[in-house]
């Protein structure tokens, strides 16, 4: 009888197993790492991780560290973050940001001139404002009124010769129709920065898992290069460029906003987790998810997105190749390269 019950048991178990192991399977890989951690998009995500890993190493929260570590991004003279990033198309640079921490607290600001640092006064936006939002001269007031410097509204010279240069090819035409395909840069409003192909995306989305097993993260742009005046993208939105929940994971989102916005990307691959896939096959089921709704119309545009669950694991998806992201751990400090829908 006893023996019986044991075998009874042992097969129960043994398919639970085979189960677990299949939709293991099913759901792709990931890579887990231990906490701390932090990942951000694009290689320049390196320099911003570095910065991130000081807070997280030194035992800090999640919070401060993808604060800091996206600053070092919108200091540098990057074509597409901060002020030194590439203009609207009336020649304005106009930025985006937001940041979330572990308890659904949230702030973003959209729109935002003149302002060095808009994840500083995203932040200020969730601690000091009852708001998750501010916009255009309602964020630079607000900014203004808690001590952040007015910067001249002149561009980089980068960002004044990638401007010239896309007027010349687009006679004011049309708006950038996509910055991020690395595989497209060359048609007629490609805005590269210096015609290599390198400067022509690279918003920094990071997430970060602290040792006390928090997640929080953050996103900031100068947003589609050449944009029409007024245009705000996916990054500051709460849900698109950018979404936490400490009891799942986080997802960052980065390529052509309009179209991550369409299916609320970060959040819809935050809840692909909740049910069980993992980061990366989260990731690919959002780009899925956008490719069966534009059908036809996915033309020449690039979406991505960046994951962790609240263990650590990580993974990535994008719908054309050439998106990568960067990894900052105990173990390693090392650029992916993501899949890609067009890889398959
Ligand atoms: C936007 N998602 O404004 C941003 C662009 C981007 O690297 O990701 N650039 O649509």
């Amino acid at each position: 009888m006893l023996d019986r019950r044991r075998f009874l048991l042992g097969s129960t178990l043994g398919s639970l197993g085979l189960l677990w192991n299949q939709k293991s399977a099913a759901m792709g890989p990931s890579k887990k790492l231990d906490a701390p951690l932090v990942l951000s998009t694009w290689d320049a995500g390196l320099d911003a991780n570095r910065a991130a890993w000081d807070v997280l190493k030194a035992g800090g929260r999640a919070l401060d560290a993808v604060e800091k570590g996206v600053m070092v991004t919108e200091d540098s003279l990057n074509c597409c973050v901060g002020l030194g990033g590439n203009p609207d198309r009336d020649g304005f640079v106009t930025l985006d940001a937001c940041i979330m921490d572990e308890q659904g607290n949230c702030g973003s600001v959209a729109y935002l001139e003149r302002i060095k640092h808009p994840i500083s006064v995203a932040r200020r936006v969730m601690e000091k404002t009852p708001h998750v939002m501010l916009v255009g001269s309602g964020a630079q007031q607000f900014a203004v009124s808690e001590g952040f410097k007015l910067e001249s509204a002149e561009l980089s010279d980068d960002a004044q010769r990638s401007y010239k240069q896309w007027l010349e090819r687009s006679h004011y035409q049309s708006p950038a129709k996509n910055i991020e395909n690395k595989q497209n840069q060359h048609g007629p409003f490609a805005p590269t920065r210096l015609d290599d192909g390198q400067w022509n995306h690279d918003t920094i989305g990071m997430i970060a898992l602290d040792q006390q097993g928090n997640l929080s993260g953050s996103c900031t742009t100068s947003g589609a290069g050449f944009k029409m005046r007024g245009r705000v993208g996916d990054s500051p939105l709460i849900g698109s460029g950018l979404y936490v929940d400490n009891e799942v994971g986080a997802c960052a989102a980065t390529g052509q906003g309009e179209d991550i916005i369409r299916i609320a990307g970060s959040h819809l691959v935050v809840e692909f987790m909740r049910n069980g896939a993992t980061p990366e096959e989260a990731c690919k089921k959002a780009v899925g998810r956008l490719v069966s709704m534009r059908k036809n119309k996915i033309g020449d545009i690039q979406i991505c997105f960046l994951a962790m669950d609240r263990t650590g694991s990580f993974g990535a998806f994008s719908l054309r190749p050439g998106f990568t992201y960067a990894v900052r751990s105990r173990n390693e400090e090392k650029i992916y390269k993501s899949k890609s829908w067009f890889d398959q």
